[in-house]
């Protein structure tokens, strides 16, 4: 009972750090009189100094931080990019110029899957908004800038105190001239459940609205009837549809016969079909062999005529191989992340993939200097992250036997530690592809790959084997997400789910195996905004904040009340956000255009009798003192 409800709490249905702060911090919800924005933030530093900051405390610190700094740009515009061509020409001019390129185009993911698969997804808006501008002028030639969706929308207002919207819209900003992307988990939104047709509709106007030029769509399962709501969604909103094939297994590996490459030709005609500009190959894992890649890619480009992007991840230590040979099989544009936020589970080396193709007829043009200069900015970044860092040691060729996603693997490991599971880690890894075999064999990436994730944990916590959770005669207590899963409000796999163990969980219940959004009414939005509005005291309530309600209620309300009480955190240091301040230290934070608060952490007072500690501080030169409750 114990692991069925931790497997149901919400820090993992989310697949996040576990933290309890937000259940025994009941203060957050009781706010005082209002106060201005210094005065919060001065709050929030004296509170994360005297307490610290609950999902650092016991982690590994940074040891001397430099403040990070972002390459100097000139003053001039910087020159047009991929950008520019999506607003004359749309988004099949852009198709079309991709296809005219003998270079490999590259995707910059360090924004978004470099820190989500390295970093626990905590990477903080002010630490891309920095470099946003380097980006622009010295990486002109990048075919786009990964920095949104998949896990970054609800850490940021769940774990960062800040909107996502208001990243995206800085981003968009400070580099105005090469092409953003995210990552839509299409019905899924960005969240882990299906949403009515009209939340994802409107989730996507308001995306492109803000500042996404390039959608890349997938389902967690490869059902393509499940992708169509999202993918007509984008085609609608002018921007760019990259509509995705999730790779798993092995098409090399003729014993399992599943996804052969008839398999993966097949749902790419689909997507072409259905009016994907670019298709994507979203190799979450990081299982394409380079043999494979090169298959892959040659058939591909025979059968379909759309660009195609490839996406990997270097687990196995081999996606390099993987990228050169799909180089050579003429694939388009290929993803990868800054040298300083690549390797191991996130994406293959930017870099060093340039200086592979030098010279050769693939050569991507890109600046080597430039380049460089930008990682040593992401490597001050990541020191800062220090409290976040996985601990993972090197490669694996186990990969290929558990098959995790990149995303997803260092958060499992961190869910096996709170379940004592650690030391048996490679258990785990087995008893996932077990799992994966027992479900049928399936694509495993968010939000299928938490439910393999959560089915394994339990039985690993249970000493169940997969004969027993198979016997009917065995009593099996299910976690809810595979209930779920198998009553079909993921959808279907190809195939569909096995039978017989589809009907022990489901225990006679009915399964749908229509597209779930079919049965899901649509919401009021109108009413959804004036119910909101009503509940925070009659604030005005945006787009981009309804959307953010839609999707994750619970967690927006959440961001509302601590911001109430904390005021802009985004602005402040990472370091002073994670870490608080020491006495001496100087921060400036700007909370407004032109508008800085210079602080300095002058001394932190002895705990009083009736437990508070006072904080003294310096704010724009003048003494300010802050007492806070001593909750160690
Ligand atoms: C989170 O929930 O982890 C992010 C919000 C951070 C709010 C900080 S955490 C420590 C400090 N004490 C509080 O009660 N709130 C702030
Ligand atoms: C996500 O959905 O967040 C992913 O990164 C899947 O790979
Ligand atoms: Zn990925």
């Amino acid at each position: 009972d114990f692991v069925i409800n931790l497997l149901k709490h919400p820090t993992f249905l989310n697949n996040t750090y576990t933290t309890k702060f937000i259940d025994t911090t009941p203060d957050l919800f009781q706010f005082k009189k209002r106060q201005d924005r210094a005065t919060k933030l001065l709050r929030y530093i004296a509170d994360i100094t005297v307490n610290g900051h609950p999902e650092t405390v016991g982690r590994p610190r940074p040891a001397d931080v430099k403040l990070p700094r972002a390459p100097k740009v000139p003053l001039a515009d910087a020159p047009a990019g991929t950008r520019q061509l999506l607003e004359s020409g749309g988004p099949k001019a852009v198709a079309d110029w991709m296809l005219a390129q003998q270079r490999l185009l590259i995707t910059d993911t360090s924004m978004r899957d470099g820190h989500q698969s390295l970093l626990a997804t905590r990477m903080r808006s002010i630490d891309m908004i920095r470099v946003a501008p380097a980006y622009a002028h010295k990486m002109a030639d990048l075919f786009s800038v990964e920095c949104w969706g998949g896990a970054t929308f609800d850490v940021a207002y769940r774990f960062l105190q800040e909107c996502p919207w208001q990243r995206l819209r800085d981003i968009r900003a400070q580099m105005p001239n090469v092409l953003t992307q995210m990552l839509l988990r299409a019905s899924n939104g960005v969240g882990y459940t299906n949403y009515p047709d009209n939340v994802v509709q409107f989730f996507v106007k308001q995306a492109a609205e803000t500042g996404v030029d390039v959608f890349r769509v997938f389902d967690s399962l490869n059902w393509v009837e499940n992708m169509r709501v999202a993918m007509d969604a984008v085609i609608d909103s002018g921007k760019i549809l990259e509509a995705s094939i999730c790779y798993t297994g092995d098409i090399l590996d003729a014993r399992r016969p599943k996804y052969d490459l008839k398999y993966y030709v097949a749902m790419a005609k689909e997507l072409e079909a259905a009016g994907a500009h670019i298709l994507g190959i979203k190799d979450m894992a990081g299982l394409l062999k380079p043999a494979a890649a090169s298959q892959l890619i040659k058939a591909l480009k025979d059968e379909v005529s759309i660009p195609i992007h490839l996406h990997t991840h270097d687990t196995s230590g081999a996606s390099a191989a993987t990228i050169l040979s799909a180089a050579m099989a003429g694939v388009d544009a290929v993803d990868a992340a800054m040298d300083a936020l690549s390797g191991n589970t996130s994406q293959p080396t930017l870099g060093s993939i340039v200086e592979a193709l030098r010279g050769t007829d693939r050569d991507t043009g890109l600046d080597i200097d430039a380049i460089r200069e930008i990682s040593n900015y992401w490597e001050q970044v990541r020191y800062q992250y220090a409290a976040f860092e996985s601990g993972l040691q090197a490669p694996a060729s186990e990969v290929y036997l558990h098959e995790m996603p990149g995303g997803q693997f260092t958060n499992l490991k961190a869910q096996a530690r709170s379940l004592g599971l650690e030391e048996r880690w490679h258990e785990v890894a087995k008893t996932y592809a077990e799992v994966n075999q027992m479900f049928g064999d399936i694509v495993k990436v968010t939000p299928s790959s938490k439910v393999v994730g959560d089915m394994a944990l339990m039985m690993m916590a249970q000493g169940l084997t997969r004969a027993e959770v198979e016997d009917p005669a065995v009593d099996v207590a299910f976690p809810d997400s595979v209930v779920d899963m198998m009553r079909g409000n993921l959808g279907q796999p190809p195939g569909g789910w096995p039978a017989a163990l589809q009907a022990k969980i489901l225990k006679g219940e009915h399964a749908i195996t229509d597209r779930p959004g079919k049965f899901l009414p649509p919401v009021d939005i109108e009413a959804t905004r004036a119910q909101l509005s009503a509940e925070l005291e009659g604030r005005k309530i945006d787009d981009e904040d309804l959307n953010g309600y839609l999707m994750y209620p619970k967690v927006f309300m959440d961001y509302m009340g601590r911001h109430r009480t904390y005021g802009p955190v985004r602005a402040l240091p990472t370091e002073a956000f994670f870490y608080g301040m020491a006495p001496g230290d100087e921060i400036s934070v700007e909370i407004d255009p032109g508008k800085t608060l210079e602080v300095r952490l002058q001394a932190v007072g002895e705990t009083t009798d009736d437990g508070e500690v006072k904080v003294f501080f310096e704010l724009n030169g003048l003494p300010r003192t802050v007492r806070i409750a001593d909750r160690k």
